[in-house]
């Protein structure tokens, strides 16, 4: 048993909500975040009382005060912030993408990325706590269709590197976690598709939520002293492409 906490955003499902269960399981009382509140009381229902749900919708600042002067008092010491919540929208190239679609990525996985982490950041100091960003590989490796998506994750990367410049000295952790294929709800949020996710991840063996969810807790257990800085994680049967060549 441990008496820390972490607040764990998109705890409603995929790496989120494995995360959830891994860290209660290893002792950690867990602060669920997202905006589908049915979906987080039923976890929080599964795991017991190490967890609390807290439903918001992270882009909006109010809400997210409200959601944290809301904590019970055996919540309030947050040790921990893992920045899970995110999404990729479309696949299509750039040039016949829907500006809504990229604007929502926009939104969600940098613009309420920051302003919890801007939120959360003085009690992080406070307690020399940490935080672990969920980029990708899409942060460092462009994919046809990619596009924002990939930008929106490079933030996520680089910010994650900015924050330990500016934590210098503090005591406070960061960590940007980037993983390749993931079997979650990814592929089909962003294609809108059962038959298309269940053709990408069908039989390609991909990691999985709980690969993820475990790589979390190493990084979160790591001594004091230790600061992993990049993590970027693909499964076996995912690796690189050459550069293309139009011609004609
Ligand atoms: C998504 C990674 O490889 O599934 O963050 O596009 S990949």
């Amino acid at each position: 048993m441990t008496d820390r906490t972490v607040l764990i955003t998109g705890a409603t499902a995929g790496i989120g909500e494995a995360a959830a269960r891994t860290f209660a399981a290893a002792g950690w009382r867990v602060i669920g975040t997202g905006r589908r509140a049915d979906r987080l009381e039923a976890l929080a229902a599964d795991i017991g009382p190490q967890m609390h749900a807290l439903a918001f919708d992270m882009r909006d600042g109010a809400a997210i005060d409200d959601a944290l002067a809301s904590l019970p008092p055996a919540f309030q010491a947050i040790d921990l912030l893992i920045n899970n919540a995110g999404l990729a929208l479309g696949t299509a190239p750039a040039h016949q993408a829907d500006l809504a679609q990229w604007q929502q990525m926009i939104d969600t996985n940098i613009s309420g990325l920051i302003a919890i982490t801007h939120k959360l950041l003085p009690r992080l100091v406070e307690r020399k706590g940490a935080i672990i960003n969920l980029s990708s590989v899409a942060a460092t490796y462009p994919y046809s269709g990619g596009n924002v998506y990939g930008g929106t994750k490079a933030f996520v990367q680089q910010f994650s590197l900015g924050l330990r410049s500016d934590l210098h000295g503090t005591g406070v952790r960061v960590t940007s976690i980037e993983p390749g294929m993931v079997e979650t709800e990814f592929t089909l949020v962003r294609t809108g598709s059962q038959a298309a996710s269940d053709a990408l991840y069908g039989d390609a063996r991909p990691m999985t939520a709980q690969d993820i969810a475990q790589t979390l807790l190493w990084v979160a257990s790591q001594p004091p002293h230790l600061n992993i800085n990049r993590l970027e994680l693909m499964p076996v049967t995912q690796s690189f492409a050459g550069f293309q060549v139009a011609r004609g």
